[in-house]
Order: structure tokens, then sequence, then C-alpha cells
């Protein structure tokens, strides 16, 4: 077993978080930046709010007081124009209950979505920091082939196909432009 110690060496941040997939893709951006990410799993007890910017931010002082370490999390929620924003900060919920099928179906003309990422950084220091990413794009009329969470159904605009069948998701991303700002500030505030 690798002490606390080991862990705070090999990385420079936690990622705390339930989705693996989401770690993947944090993990792979983060590294563009020569920010070494470490996982951290865990089941945020998620306010109601909102505001997905409400959640990060009790969401990172959750994962700080038990990973005790400098560490990320991240909210996300896809809003949908012609559904006035819903599920917005229940995107994870609607997933869950009537998935990808259930939104494609609901959807008529109006198919434009954004999807919203909040990234928020705590060390127990001061108050927590948030950056956000967002990516204006498009509802599919079915769904594409692989990726997950959303990723069958989401084109993001300007690319003809959806995030699930994208090389580049991780350069145009939500979650890539987010951890971008992210990525400058921690390099410009660090004394590596
Ligand atoms: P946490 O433990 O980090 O909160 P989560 O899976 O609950 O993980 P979010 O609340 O941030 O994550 O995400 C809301 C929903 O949006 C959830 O169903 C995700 O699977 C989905 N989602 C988030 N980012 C996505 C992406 O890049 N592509 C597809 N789906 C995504």
């Amino acid at each position: 077993m690798r002490g606390v110690e080991d862990m705070r060496r090999s990385y420079d941040v936690f990622f705390a978080s339930s989705n693996r997939h989401k770690y993947a893709e944090v993990r792979d951006i983060l590294e563009k930046f020569q920010i070494r990410a470490g996982f951290f799993k865990f089941n945020p007890v998620e306010i109601q709010s909102d505001s997905i910017s409400d959640i990060a931010r009790q969401k990172v002082i959750d994962a700080y007081e038990k990973c005790k370490m400098p560490v990320i999390v991240e909210d996300v929620g896809l809003y949908i124009t012609s559904l006035n924003g819903f599920p917005g900060p229940y995107s994870s919920f609607v997933f869950k209950t009537i998935g990808n099928k259930g939104i494609v179906r609901l959807l008529g003309k109006n198919r434009n979505a954004e999807f919203l990422s909040v990234v928020a950084f705590y060390d127990g220091k001061k108050r927590p920091r948030l950056f956000e990413g967002r990516v204006r794009g498009k509802i599919a009329k079915r769904l594409e082939p692989g990726g997950w969470g959303y990723d069958p159904i989401f084109i993001p605009r300007g690319k003809d196909k959806a995030y699930a069948q994208l090389d580049d998701k991780n350069s145009v991303s939500h979650r890539y432009k987010a951890l971008a700002k992210f990525a400058t500030y921690m390099l410009q505030s660090s004394d590596r």
C-alpha cells in the first residue's frame, strides 16, 4: 500500500468523483498541461440547487474534508433550450431515469442544447476556485454508438458527429474548456 506522502508526490492534484469516465478524460486533458491528476473515488453528497456552481463548490469542500489533498471536482449540466434548460442540475438523475432514448424522444424541431462544466478546486486555504467551460450544440435525432453518458446524443457546434464519435472530444469539450482555465490558474500559482 502506498502511503499518503507517496500519493502526494506522485500527483499534482486529485480529481474526486464517482465517475471513472470523467476521471479518464480529466487525466488525459491535464496531462496536456503537464499536470498529473490522481483519482480520489468518492460518492459526493450533492446539495439540491439550481446552480451547478453551488453544487460544485459544496462538492469540493466535501471532497477536501475526505481526502485532505489539493483536489478538484466537476459538476456538469446538459441544458436543452426547448425544455427551458432542463435537465441542467438534474442531468445525472435524468440520465439514470429516462436516459438518452427518453431525451431524444422528447424533442421536436428545436434541438439546441448546451453542455456546461464547472470545475472547482480547493486546497484547504482561502475559498474554492471555480472554472467554467461551455459548449453549444444540438441533440442528435438518434443515438450514435460509443462514448458514455450523453456522448451518443450531443453534437457540438461545428461538428457533424456526436461526442461519442469524435476523436478529439478531449480538445473541444466543456470539460476541456473548464480544465484549461484551471490549468492556467494552477501553473501560474504553483512553484513547481
Ligand atoms: P460525480 O461523482 O463527479 O458527480 P456524475 O456522473 O454524477 O459524477 P455529473 O453530475 O457531473 O457527474 O454529470 C451529470 C450527468 O452528465 C451524468 O449523467 C454524466 O454521465 C453526464 N455527463 C457529464 N459529462 C459528460 C460528458 O463529457 N459526456 C457525456 N455525458 C456526460
